[in-house]
């Protein structure tokens, strides 16, 4: 591991799960990092200073002294590329590299769309959506037959990969769906949460339903 010549500053917001993808990252790689609330009930996210660093107006952003990166899984790449010099965490060779990219592509779109989505619905919108939760567990199907055949997305080790998809999969009962069915995913969420340097990120203060 590389240690960082700079202090490492995580813009970041306790109850966004993009932002605990960063933060988990940055834990299981060891790395000291200071946090920065931004508070977005305030709608910091979309003052002036804060566009600066991200114009989408969204964290997490990542600022290592004058390098910035805006969006979670660009803050993971990043992470990986920089101070997980064995490249365990992001492989180099094509097919594996390949594969975590797809995963990563899935926490931008389906993950979103669908796990992430049912929670923000009840979390901070306090309207349930049926939608959401649909493609939530079809997601979480397909998420449990891939992880029948394997410990971790992208083979026997973990990746950036799983960083990318856990949060929303272990919050998912918050938006009101049940993990019960899916025993592969537990088992892999138990997984991510037993590996060194793991933290998790705050339950929402509403009651779930797992
Ligand atoms: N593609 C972005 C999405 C980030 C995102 O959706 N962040 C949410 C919090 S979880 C946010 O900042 N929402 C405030 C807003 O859009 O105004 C990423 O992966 O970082």
């Amino acid at each position: 591991m590389q240690t960082p010549a700079n202090t490492l500053r995580l813009y970041w917001f306790p109850l966004s799960g993009h932002s605990h993808r960063a933060e988990l990252m940055l834990s299981l790689l060891g790395l000291t990092f200071e946090k920065v609330v931004v508070n977005l009930p305030e709608r910091e996210q979309k003052q002036a200073g804060f566009l600066a660093k991200n114009a989408f107006g969204q964290v997490p952003v990542l600022e290592d002294g004058d390098v910035t990166i805006a969006d979670s899984t660009a803050i993971l790449v990043y992470l990986a590329k920089r101070y997980d010099l064995a490249g365990r965490w992001l492989p180099e060779e094509a097919a594996p590299a390949a594969e975590v990219q797809r995963w990563l592509s899935v926490a931008s779109g389906p993950l979103m769309q669908g796990p992430a989505l049912a929670r923000a619905s009840v979390v901070f919108r306090k309207q349930p959506d049926a939608a959401a939760c649909e493609r939530a567990q079809q997601l979480l199907a397909i998420l449990e037959a891939q992880l029948e055949k394997r410990d971790y997305l992208v083979g026997s080790e973990p990746t950036i990969a799983d960083v990318a998809l856990y949060t929303y999969c272990a919050h998912v009962p918050e938006g009101g769906v049940s993990l019960e069915p899916y025993a592969a995913v537990r088992a892999w969420l138990a997984r991510v949460e037993g590996l060194p340097g793991f933290v998790g990120m705050r339950k929402s203060s509403l009651p779930d339903v797992a």
